[in-house]
C-alpha cells in the first residue's frame, strides 16, 4: 500500500478554493478513498464524481465559496427563503429516477438516470449564475451539453421549443403544499437555445454529486440567462411546436418573460438589473450583457428586440 504525504498547511488556512484545486491534484496522486475522506471532512461532504474532465474555461472569477454554494438557494419547492432548500432537501429521494423525453421527437424515450449518466462524458464548466434578484456565484458545475441527450431522441423539424419540467410531489417537496408558483416548476428554452454547446445538463457541483437544494439529480444550467431558466430536479423534457409558458411567466408575466436574457440594460419591472452582489462579496459590481458570455451566444438573437423580448 503507498501512503502519501499530506500538505504542510493547515485546513483552516485554505479556502474552499484552493482546498477543491488541492484536492483534485490529491486526487489525482490517490486515486483512493482515504484521502479523499480526509480532505471531504473539512469542507465537501458529498459522494464524488469519478471520470470528470478537468475545465478548459479561462473565467478568471473567483469560485464562490461551497458553503454559499450549497446553502444560499433558490427552490420554492422546498420553501422560499434562502436557507430553506439545504434545510429541508434532504426528503427528496434521487433514486429511482426516471427523465422522460418525448414530443416533436423520433424516438421519445424514458431514461434511467444512471443511463443517462453514461451518454456523454462528464465535464467540469466553471460558470456563472446570475439570479434575477441581483445576485451572483461562479461554480465548478459538472455535466455534459443537453444536445448529446437531444441528438438521441432525434427532434422533428417540427421541434422549436423545449419545455422542462420539475419533479411534482408535495410529499418529498413540502414547499408544493403552499401555492407560491404553479407546480410542477416549467421551464423553457427556444430549441437552438438548447442545442447551444455552453447549455449544460448538470449532475454536480465542486466534483461531488449535485446536492438535493442545488437541483439534484440532474437540472439544466444556462449560464447567459437568469438563475430561474436553470430548472431543478428534471423528470421530463418535452420538444414542442410552440413556446412555452414557464411557472415565472405565469406568476408575473410583466416581470419574467420567456427569455430572460441576463440584461444589464432592461430593468426588472420592480428593480435595475445594472449591477449585481456576487455572494462573498461587499460592493456591488456591473451585471454584464448575457452574463458574460455574449460572444458566444449574442448572434441567437441577432435583429431581436431586447427590451421587448425580455
Ligand atoms: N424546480 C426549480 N428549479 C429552480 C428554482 C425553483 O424554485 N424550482 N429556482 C430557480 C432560481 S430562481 C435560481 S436563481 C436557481 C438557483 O440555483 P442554485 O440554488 O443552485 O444556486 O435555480 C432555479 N431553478
Ligand atoms: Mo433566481
Amino acid at each position: 500500500m503507498t501512503t502519501y504525504k499530506l500538505p504542510p498547511i493547515q485546513s483552516s488556512e485554505i479556502t474552499p478554493r484552493e482546498l477543491f484545486y488541492n484536492r483534485r491534484r490529491f486526487m489525482q496522486l490517490a486515486a483512493g478513498a482515504s484521502l479523499t475522506a480526509l480532505f471531504s471532512d473539512s469542507v465537501l461532504a458529498g459522494e464524488q464524481l469519478a471520470n470528470v474532465k478537468k475545465s478548459t474555461d479561462s473565467l478568471a472569477d473567483e469560485l464562490t465559496p461551497y458553503k454559499d454554494v450549497t446553502t444560499y438557494n433558490n427552490f420554492y419547492e422546498f420553501g422560499t427563503d434562502k436557507e430553506d432548500p439545504s434545510k429541508n432537501a434532504g426528503s427528496l429521494k434521487t433514486r429511482p429516477w426516471t427523465i422522460t423525453v418525448e414530443g416533436e421527437v423520433n424516438k421519445p424515450k424514458v431514461f434511467d438516470i444512471d443511463e443517462l449518466l453514461k451518454l456523454a462524458p462528464l465535464e467540469e464548466r466553471i460558470y456563472r449564475l446570475r439570479c434575477v434578484e441581483a445576485w451572483s456565484m461562479v461554480i465548478p458545475w459538472i455535466g455534459f451539453p443537453l444536445a448529446e441527450l437531444l441528438k438521441q431522441v432525434e427532434p422533428t423539424g417540427n421541434a422549436k421549443f423545449i419545455e422542462f419540467i420539475s419533479l411534482h410531489d408535495p410529499e418529498q417537496m413540502p414547499g408544493q403544499k403552499s401555492a407560491t408558483l404553479n407546480w410542477p416548476y416549467k421551464e423553457g428554452l427556444r430549441i437552438d437555445e438548447a442545442m447551444h454547446p455552453l447549455t449544460l445538463l448538470t449532475v454536480g457541483l465542486y466534483g461531488e454529486v449535485l446536492p438535493n437544494q442545488n437541483g439534484a439529480p440532474i437540472r439544466i444550467v444556462v449560464p447567459w440567462k437568469y438563475g430561474f431558466k436553470s430548472a431543478k430536479s428534471i423528470v421530463k423534457i418535452r420538444l414542442v411546436e410552440k413556446q412555452p409558458v414557464s411557472s415565472w411567466m405565469e406568476a408575473g408575466p410583466n416581470e419574467y418573460g420567456f427569455y430572460s436574457n441576463v440584461n444589464p440594460a432592461v430593468d426588472h419591472a420592480r428593480w435595475s438589473q445594472a449591477k449585481e452582489r456576487r455572494l462573498g462579496d461587499f460592493l456591488k459590481r456591473p451585471t454584464l450583457m448575457f452574463n458574460g458570455y455574449g460572444d458566444q451566444v449574442a448572434q441567437l438573437y441577432a435583429g431581436m428586440d431586447l427590451s421587448k423580448n425580455f
